[in-house]
């Protein structure tokens, strides 16, 4: 098999890239470990900046999200018992975010992928190889069915999130990673139950972060900061909701809508950076390069941003022989995947409860959060990153 991209992973990276590939008449070809349904029940990110907004319209896939996503113009922060609402809209001279699941985005663009019949290889498992991607002749070979298939390619964009293969297929001194864990994680629920709010609240309080977000208006997303080593066999539906409510305000307290959870996981909190993100002709792109805690909202945003810059250098290579956007691609993206880390580990330290923090350490948030509705320069910076930097 031959083709010009060869892409690795069927998350959102890899079929934004693939999509906005085949709109622009670059053949390429998707290769996925799982099925399309394990792909598909992953719950994760719910909120979209603009960018990621603007490449599902260039994709022609964003229909359903004007139709059902919902535009946030404001969050709303809680500490010490009191909400207290950020106007992202005002802030930032008009911008806002979609609150549209990824499970979404990423069925909008599988079922485009279908319609025109695009190359995507479902289940191969962890068999996925990848060969002479410093030479000019990529290889990505893989098994299916018992045989061994090669796809001859000119690139490989490595889109397999943090436990892919493209990252590990470097030789480890070409590489410089970045990492920070947090003592704790988030055990979140979806629920078909209506939002307790219109708008997003991310709680500070005595016992944990908590935050408050939603699919649509009947379905829910909470989450709860839990340590690191808990585990999710030992929450129950009303265990979590327990919780969650002696982390609110009373007036939102009194407003929750409780149901059965129709999906509940716990995701460990990690900063993490890999540099470069090109090695020859294999560019790393999304979770495959870098995460984030989630709590800025940033870790598809900043897959998405990736993708922006990969995309044009590509069709610059190929259709106007222009290689400076490959050459800068690395440089280009880093720069503002760096500011996403800078955001995400900012709000983390802000919202959490860190369990070996001392009684300075909890003063100086304390001082922090004052600080912010103190300033319209702070809240300005704190929109400003949130709604997305500007490119
Ligand atoms: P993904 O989604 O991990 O997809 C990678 C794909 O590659 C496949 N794969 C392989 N395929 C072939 N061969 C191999 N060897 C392979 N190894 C892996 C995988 O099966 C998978 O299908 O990475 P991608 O596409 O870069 O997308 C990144 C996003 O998924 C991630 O950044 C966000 O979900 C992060 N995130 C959030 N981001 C936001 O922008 N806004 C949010 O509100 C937000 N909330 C969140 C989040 C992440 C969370 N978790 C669970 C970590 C909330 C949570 C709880
Ligand atoms: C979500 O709805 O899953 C969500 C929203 C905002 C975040 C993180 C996750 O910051």
């Amino acid at each position: 098999m031959r083709t010009q991209v060869a892409i690795i992973g069927a998350g959102p990276s890899g079929l934004l890239l693939g999509h906005l590939l085949f709109k622009a008449g670059i053949d390429n070809i998707i290769v996925e470990r799982h099925s399309a349904d394990y792909v598909l029940s992953r719950i994760r990110a719910g909120v979209l900046e603009k960018v990621a907004c603007d490449l599902l319209d260039e994709c022609g896939v964003g229909a359903r999200m004007h139709a059902e996503g919902l535009v946030h113009d404001g969050i709303e922060l809680l500490f010490k018992g009191s909400r207290h609402r950020i106007d992202m809209h005002g802030l930032t001279g008009g911008k806002s975010v979609t609150v549209y699941g990824q499970t979404e985005v990423t069925h909008d663009l599988m079922d485009a992928r279908k319609a025109q019949d695009l190359p995507t290889i479902y289940e191969v498992a962890d068999t996925v190889s990848l060969h002479e991607f410093d030479g000019q002749k990529p290889k990505v070979r893989y098994q299916k069915d018992g045989q061994t298939h090669e796809i001859e390619c000119d690139f490989i964009a490595g889109c397999d999130g943090y436990h892919g293969i493209s990252r590990a297929s470097v030789p480890a001194a070409a590489l410089r990673t970045y990492e920070k864990v947090y003592p704790f994680g988030w055990l979140g629920i979806l629920a078909d139950v209506p939002p307790v709010s219109p708008e997003l609240i991310y709680a500070n309080t005595g016992r944990g972060f908590a935050l408050c977000s939603m699919r649509s208006k009947t379905r829910s997303r909470y989450y709860v900061q839990v340590g690191s080593d808990e585990k999710v066999e030992n929450w129950s539906d009303d265990a979590f909701w327990g919780e969650l409510r002696l982390r609110l305000d009373p007036q939102t307290r009194d407003r929750l809508v409780t149901g059965p959870s129709i999906e509940k996981s716990i995701a460990p909190l990690r900063s993490f950076v890999a540099e470069p993100m090109r090695f020859g002709r294999l560019f790393l792109a999304g979770d495959a390069a870098h995460i984030v805690p989630p709590t800025g909202a940033r870790g598809l945003n900043s897959a998405a941003s990736d993708i922006y810059y990969l995309y044009h250098a590509l069709v610059d290579h190929y259709k106007k022989r222009d290689d400076a956007g490959l050459d800068g691609y690395s440089q280009k993206a880093l720069a503002r995947v760096w500011k996403g880390q800078r955001f995400s580990w900012w709000m983390t330290t802000l919202l959490h409860r860190f369990p070996e923090s001392s009684a300075f350490d909890r003063r100086l948030q304390e001082t922090d959060l004052a600080y912010l509705f103190s300033s319209q320069k702070a809240l300005a910076s704190l929109a400003e990153n949130y709604v997305g930097l500007p490119f």
